[in-house]
C-alpha cells in the first residue's frame, strides 16, 4: 500500500495540511539530525520540524501512550484531600454549566465529560462540583512531560493528559517499552501524586487502544504476535476516528467488530469513509505507521458543524453556535490553548465562504455566555437570510504573548466588521 515511500501528513494550521513523501534513504539519513536538534531543544527548519517517529519498519518501533486517570478530578483530590473517596466533577455550577470531567467514583452513578451539571446532579446528589484550576493542571501537564523527556523527546501531545512516546530508541537504553512505561507511571506516582494508565504496543493505534484498557492505573501491552487476534474482537467503537455517526453507518453495514471490518476489502471501505477507509483497512491488519509527531506550538483550536441542510432561520442558527461554543470550550479546556482572536467561519450553501474574526486584549475566558454573545454578534452581521448556510465554525487563535495579555482585566471592545465580500 505504501510502495517504497511513506507519505506523512503534516498539520501546519488547524486549518492547512501538506503532504510529503521520503524515501527510506531520506528517512535513515535524517533520522539522527532530527533526533539531536529535538533533543537540544533547537528550532529545527519547517520541514524538519515534522517528525521524526520513523523507522524504516514500522512493525519496529515501540510506542507508549499515556493518558492520565480522570485528569482534572485527580488533581482536585490530590490537592483538597477531604474530596478524595468522594464522587466529584469538575466543571461550573451554573445553569449552563457541563462536567469537564468526573472522578471515577462519580462515573459509578453515570456521570461523565460533558454532561450538562444539572444532569449530572440529578444521577449523582450527593456529587460535589469543584472549579476547575486550568493553571494549575497547565503546570501538572508540563512536569509530565519533564518525566517524559527523561526517556524520549519524541512527544507528541494530544492533549493536557495524554501524549504518544516513540522510546524505540530511548536516552537510558532499556530494551524494553513496558520497563519505560512501568518506570514513568511510578514517576508519575512519586512526583506528582496521581496515577495514569498506560498502553504499549508497536504503533499508534493499538498503544492508544492498550492504554484505555485496564483504567485507572492500568499497563497493558499489545504484542504484534496478539494483536490480530485482539483487534478482531474489539468493537468498531473503540477503532480510532469512529466516533457515534461512523459506529452507527458501520453498525447499518454489519460491521460491529475489527475482524467484521476486516472482511471488506480497501476499495469498499474507500467507497463508504473515503480517507479515512484507508486508514481503517489498515487498522484492521493492525497496521498503522503514523509517526509520532513532535508538536510545536498550537495556534489555534476551533470546531465546526456542516448541516443536513441549509439554514436561513436566526434561531436554528442560534442552537447550533451555542453547540459550537461548548465544543470550543472542551477543545480549549483539553488543549490548554488560550487565544485572544474568536472566530466564526460560515460556509454559503454556494460553497462561497467568509470569516469573522474578534479580537480582544486579554484572553478570551472560557465562559459560554460571552462567547455566545460575540459570536451572535459576529453572526448578526452576516446575510443569511438571503444566503443560507450550509456550515458554521468557531475557533479561537491568537495566543498571548505578554502577561497583560493573559492576565489583564477583560475588556469588551467595540466590533469591528469589514464589509461582507
Ligand atoms: N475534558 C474537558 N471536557 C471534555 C473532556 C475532557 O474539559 N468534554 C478535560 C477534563 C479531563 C481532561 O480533559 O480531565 C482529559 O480528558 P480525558 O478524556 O483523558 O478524561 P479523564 O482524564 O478525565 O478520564 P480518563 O481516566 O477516562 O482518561
Ligand atoms: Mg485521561
Amino acid at each position: 500500500m505504501f510502495g517504497g515511500k511513506y507519505r506523512y501528513k503534516m498539520r501546519i494550521t488547524h486549518q492547512s495540511a501538506a503532504f510529503f513523501s521520503f524515501s527510506d534513504s531520506v528517512i535513515r539519513k535524517y533520522r539522527p539530525v532530527l533526533l539531536k536538534n529535538c533533543a537540544e531543544g533547537r528550532p529545527v527548519t519547517y520541514l524538519f520540524r515534522i517528525f521524526v517517529s520513523v523507522n524504516t519498519k514500522s512493525d519496529l518501533r515501540r510506542i507508549i501512550h499515556i493518558d492520565m486517570d480522570a485528569f482534572f478530578a485527580g488533581v482536585e483530590q490530590r490537592d483538597h484531600p477531604e474530596l478524595r473517596g468522594l464522587p466529584i466533577a469538575v466543571g461550573h455550577d451554573g445553569p449552563r454549566g457541563v462536567v469537564s470531567t468526573a472522578s471515577y467514583e462519580a462515573r459509578k452513578f453515570g456521570v461523565h465529560s460533558a454532561l450538562p451539571i444539572a444532569t449530572a446532579k440529578r444521577r449523582c446528589p450527593q456529587l460535589v462540583i469543584v472549579d476547575g484550576r486550568y493553571e494549575v493542571y497547565k503546570n501538572v501537564s508540563r512536569q509530565m512531560h519533564e518525566i517524559f523527556h527523561e526517556y524520549t523527546d519524541l512527544i507528541e501531545p494530544l492533549s493536557l493528559d495524554e501524549a504518544f512516546l516513540d522510546v524505540t530508541e530511548n536516552k537510558p537504553g532499556i530494551d524494553l517499552a513496558v520497563d519505560i512505561a512501568r518506570e514513568i507511571k511510578q514517576k508519575i506516582r512519586d512526583r506528582l501524586q496521581l496515577t495514569a494508565s498506560a498502553g504499549v504496543s508497536y504503533n499508534k493505534f493499538l498503544a492508544k487502544i492498550a492504554s484505555d484498557q485496564r483504567k485507572p492505573d492500568g499497563l497493558t501491552v499489545i504484542h504484534p504476535s496478539r494483536a490480530q487476534d485482539f483487534i478482531d474482537t474489539l468493537r468498531i467503537e473503540k477503532f480510532w476516528g469512529v466516533g457515534p455517526k461512523t459506529a452507527e453507518q458501520m453498525h447499518r453495514l454489519g460491521i460491529f467488530t475489527g475482524a467484521d471490518l476486516r472482511a471488506r476489502s480497501l476499495p469498499y471501505l474507500k467507497e463508504r469513509f473515503g480517507k479515512a477507509g484507508t486508514l481503517l483497512y489498515g487498522f484492521a491488519r493492525g497496521e498503522d505507521r503514523r509517526p509520532v509527531v513532535v508538536e510545536w506550538e498550537r495556534k489555534s483550536v476551533s470546531c465546526e458543524r456542516t448541516f443536513g441542510h441549509d439554514i436561513s432561520s436566526g434561531s436554528e442558527l442560534h442552537e447550533h453556535l451555542q453547540e459550537l461554543v461548548a465544543d470550543l470550550i472542551g477543545r480549549l479546556r483539553r488543549s490548554g490553548f488560550r487565544g485572544l482572536t474568536l472566530t466564526l467561519k460560515v460556509k454559503f450553501h454556494d460553497f462561497t465562504q467568509i470569516t469573522r474574526n474578534h479580537t480582544v486584549t486579554t484572553i478570551l475566558p472560557l465562559d459560554g455566555d460571552l462567547l455566545l454573545s460575540l459570536a451572535g454578534k459576529m453572526l448578526e452581521e452576516v446575510d443569511y437570510a438571503t444566503h443560507p448556510i450550509r456550515l458554521l465554525g468557531l475557533g479561537v487563535s491568537n495566543p498571548p504573548h505578554d502577561e497583560l495579555q493573559l492576565h489583564g482585566d477583560w475588556i469588551q471592545l467595540e466590533f469591528d466588521f469589514p464589509p461582507r465580500p
